[in-house]
């Protein structure tokens, strides 16, 4: 394999700090990937699952301190702290490097670097770019196999020598105290040590198509969002494409590949948690997925919430931390009502009811082309042009379930003021309310509000802006029940939306925080909902709304003069739309 000689030096230089006995270039292959896995299947990194059930399955069980990203360990390594801004962890780039070097140094010895060249984004597509990973874990470049496109295919991509993100990744010794998880914008740099899971050690995902991916958008002019992209085809076979940012473990995946409830009507896939955006020539908006796998939280997948998903993950699957059953199939809570006899839990140890059975945030790593509803053009290398964009948030209150902007600013001002009830995807306590603007809070790899300012200006570049919504499938009543059934039914508000788009359903309410459904514009046709919860699930409340919106002047505060006032303004005028 032909390799650039800034790549070779930074690879040589990364072993002489982690000492490995041996440096392998992975090439992407299945011979390739065959080889990882009897490998792991030999020293136990790997359990083989049934082979008739779930035929080339296979689990993984990560260290117990080692199940989820870790937000606080993870810093944005800029020279100015100001760059990375009041929401991110910083640290100074010698600091990060002299604290992480120790960790790092000798790391690997005794083990094996693989050097992964892999691809974020489809062959021969302008919008796609490089990353260079080393790693010492098995698990991980095989999840890479999944994830990205390795090999080759990714060398062939780069525009000069210099034309990739590194990405130095070593289990270290797996304990929080010695982990961190590092981005250095300004050397297009990943440091990520102690750390085998998830967004934490697939350095493609979160740290490049992300973090770094945001600060390389900004400069280059494009977007790099934590949002799925989806197809949605009516009766008349027109497909509408859409983005939608939700945070981690909300149900992207679920609605990326929802089975509609409503006949005629279809979803086809296109990517379940990133969506990389450019404005083309004609400025029009156009997304690719970066991703060539989905890295998805396997509890409370079911043929009820995501057909799709679960016929997906019959094959070809990795999983992580889920629970076995005693015909070595993989179980989590939520997939069958009622949990098999004889489980081992994610630990492997015998299961005690009222304990996790599967981890909450276990996972399963599949090709996106396994999936039932892949769209036939997911890897067109122009992407596919979006005509909507969604943010949604899981609050069981106060927030409608779904209304939308009066404009693109007024949209960029309802994603920045997201707030969302924290889940098991991080390690922290579940449930808490926080701001995550866009859904990108740990994912903005610089300060948030110049990413504020550059969704601004990217809508002054979009010839015909996609309209924007927000949604909220987790309102509750009173009983504490949600007041919307989810899921499939979703399909009846992603129908609202287009038909918004497309200048039908002109019957809307206008409150101060944008424009409603009428009830009776949603298609609830065969739905057994009580009219009472659906004028529920689309209230506004004007003292609820003002004292949700409290905190975010200080939220906007925080940003100084990078927040752009046509921001600020959009939440005054909501709170005199209130009061007036
Ligand atoms: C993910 C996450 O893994 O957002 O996609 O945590
Ligand atoms: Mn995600």
């Amino acid at each position: 394999m032909s390799t650039t000689s800034v790549a070779e030096q930074w690879v040589d230089e990364t072993a002489r700090l982690t000492a490995p006995s041996r440096t392998e270039w992975c090439d992407g292959s299945k011979a390739e990937y065959d080889r990882l896995i009897e490998a792991m299947l030999r020293d136990g990194t790997l359990l083989p699952l049934n082979s008739r059930t779930y035929p080339n399955c296979y689990l993984h069980r990560s260290h117990p301190s080692d199940v989820a990203r870790t937000e606080q360990l993870t810093f944005i390594c800029t020279g100015r702290k100001e760059d990375a801004g009041p929401t991110n962890n910083w640290m100074a780039p010698a600091e990060a490097k002299r604290r992480a070097g120790e960790y790092l140094k000798g790391a690997m010895r005794g083990r094996t670097m693989y050097v992964i060249p892999y691809l974020m984004g489809p062959a021969g597509s302008a919008m796609s770019r490089t990353g260079i990973m080393v790693t010492d874990s098995a698990y991980v470049v095989a999840s890479m196999h999944m994830m990205t496109r390795v090999g080759q295919v990714a060398l062939q991509a780069m525009r000069r020598d210099d034309d990739f993100i590194a990405g130095l990744h070593s289990l270290g010794d797996l304990s929080p105290d010695r982990r961190l998880v590092l981005h250095f914008p300004e050397e297009k740099l990943i440091w990520s040590v102690g750390s085998g899971y998830g967004g934490n050690a697939l350095l493609g995902k979160k740290c490049h198509a992300l973090r770094l991916g945001s600060a390389q958008a900004r400069q280059e002019g494009w977007l790099a969002e934590h949002m799925l992209i989806i197809g949605v085809e009516d009766p008349e076979g027109r497909v509408t494409y859409l983005a939608a940012a939700m945070p981690s473990a909300s149900g992207k995946t679920n609605l990326s590949m929802v089975v509609s409830s409503l006949p005629g009507w279809r979803a086809w896939t296109v990517g379940d948690d990133i969506a990389w955006m450019h404005v083309d020539s004609t400025g029009q908006l156009r997304a690719i997925n970066p991703e060539r796998g989905f890295f998805g939280v396997a509890p409370n997948t079911s043929p009820k919430t995501n057909p799709n998903a679960t016929q997906m993950v019959r094959s070809n699957t990795i999983f992580t931390n889920v629970a076995l059953t005693p015909s070595g199939e993989p179980w989590w809570e939520g997939l069958t009502s009622e949990p098999p006899a004889g489980l081992l839990d994610w630990q492997g140890r015998a299961w005690t009811p009222g304990t996790p059975a599967a981890h909450p945030n276990s996972r399963f790593t599949v090709l996106a082309q396994q999936c039932p509803s892949i769209a036939p053009n997911w890897e067109d290398p122009h992407g596919v042009p979006i005509s909507g964009l969604i943010f949604g948030s899981r609050r069981s209150a106060v927030i409608p379930l779904v209304f939308e902007a009066f404009d693109w600013t007024h949209g960029v001002f309802l994603g920045s003021a997201m707030s969302t009830e924290t889940t098991a995807a991080i390690t922290g306590q579940v449930g808490v309310v926080r701001r995550d603007p866009m859904a990108m809070l740990p994912f903005c790899g610089y300060n948030m509000g110049d990413y504020f300012a550059h969704w601004l200006a990217m809508g002054s570049r979009v010839a015909r802006p996609p309209k924007i919504f927000r949604v909220n499938w987790f309102r509750r009543g009173a009983d504490g029940k949600f007041l919307w059934p989810g899921f499939g039914d979703n399909m009846r508000v992603l129908k609202w939306m287009v038909e918004r788009i497309h200048g039908g359903a002109p019957d809307v309410r206008e409150t101060p925080i944008g424009f409603l459904p009428t009830p009776s514009a949603l298609d609830t046709s065969g739905l057994d909902l009580r009219r009472g919860k659906l004028d529920e699930a689309l209230r506004v409340d004007a003292t609820e709304w003002l004292e949700a919106l409290g905190d975010l002047d200080e939220f906007y505060g925080q940003f100084g003069s990078r927040m752009p006032q046509p921001i600020a303004r959009k939440l005054s005028d909501t709170r005199r739309g209130f009061a007036g």
